[in-house]
């Protein structure tokens, strides 16, 4: 169950009686734009996105307020066989957004046949969903009508009392649509977050996201997957009209760092600078952002080093 108490509750004298809200867990395997739909839905880059799996590490919402709702969309990491300690984290994060959702949303790719792991995906949210499921067959744009029809079949048998939807992520009206049932199938409810709130991650965490996205895209292979980001600094700098960054990029190995500063650094100020226009977007300001990158060894498996950089495991029971 969703523990309400610790959520501030803003009651609000014109909400219509027939208001409804909730928290929607998009739940799926990695890849298949559970980020790219939350991104959608807020209409703006909330949690990073990028080609390769397993780039969500968080629980990360995003609220979507309208005048008869509200809808808290929760973003988890994709659900995979874990390798490590991070692995781990992950997926129990993701496992833990299901039983405290009001709608899960399973989220998974029409441009492939369900694989093992939607299998053992749906069986989690057979056990463990408490209210209702919807399936978001995203990435139709992919596929022709006939094949998109034989995913339907396909990916409807996985949870047969759950409604599926076609969605296409990166098409702005699929995603409303989509939206508009979701609404329908919330309970009626008050809003839990103020009108204005978009998100309940902070701008740092968001910061070392974005430096985190430009390595996912930039670099290759096993490197990204290694990296994790701290900001450090974050100081307005008046006299100068810009905001000061500094943070750390840890690799596991010396030939990781080698790769990200690249020859001559040329690797580090092409992540550095695309990391920078995306921050100054976000935050509507001149930034100036410096990187260090350093080794901790193995740091995805200790729990400790994963505490430190923000990646704190549930509780052994
Ligand atoms: N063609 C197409 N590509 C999409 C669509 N939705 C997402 N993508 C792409 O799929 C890739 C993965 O998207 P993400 O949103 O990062 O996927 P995710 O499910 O959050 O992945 P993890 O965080 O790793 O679990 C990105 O390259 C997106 O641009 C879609 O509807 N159509
Ligand atoms: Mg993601």
């Amino acid at each position: 169950m969703t523990d309400y108490s610790e959520i501030p509750l803003f009651p609000e004298d014109v909400l219509p009686s027939d208001h409804r809200s909730g928290f929607v867990a998009l739940v799926g395997k990695p890849n298949v734009g559970k980020s790219t739909l939350l991104n959608a839905w807020a209409g703006q880059k909330i949690a990073i996105v990028s080609q390769k799996p397993q780039t969500t590490r968080h629980r990360i919402r995003a609220m979507v307020t309208l005048p008869d709702a509200q809808v808290i969309f929760v973003d988890t990491p994709g659900i995979h066989e874990p390798r490590h300690k991070l692995g781990e984290f992950m997926v129990a994060t993701a496992t833990r957004a299901v039983p405290d959702a009001d709608l899960v949303l399973f989220v998974v790719d029409a441009s492939q046949p369900p694989s093992k792991e939607d299998h053992l995906i749906a069986e989690l949210i057979r056990k463990k969903g408490r209210a209702s499921t919807m399936i978001a067959l995203n990435k139709m744009d992919l596929v022709t009508s006939d094949v998109l029809e034989i995913r339907h079949t396909e990916y409807s048998a996985l949870l047969k009392d759950a409604l599926l939807m076609p969605v296409s992520a990166t098409q702005e009206d699929s995603s409303e649509e989509l939206l508009s049932t979701i609404i329908a199938q919330l309970p009626l409810g008050p809003r839990y977050y103020p009108a204005d709130q978009v998100t309940d991650q902070d701008e740092r965490f968001i910061v070392a996201e974005l430096i985190r996205e430009q390595i996912l895209q930039q670099l290759h292979q096993e490197v990204p997957h290694a990296v994790a980001v701290m900001v450090v600094d974050f100081k307005e700098r008046p006299e100068k009209d810009l905001i000061y960054i500094s943070a750390n990029v840890f690799v596991e190995r010396e030939s990781q760092k080698g790769i990200i500063i690249g020859e001559s650094g040329r690797q580090l100020k092409r992540i550095g600078k695309a990391a920078r226009q995306e921050i100054e977007q976000m935050l509507e300001r001149r930034v100036y952002l410096e990187l260090w990158v350093k080794v901790k060894k193995k740091w995805r498996k200790d729990e400790n080093e994963l505490r430190r950089l923000g990646y704190a495991l549930p509780k052994k029971r």
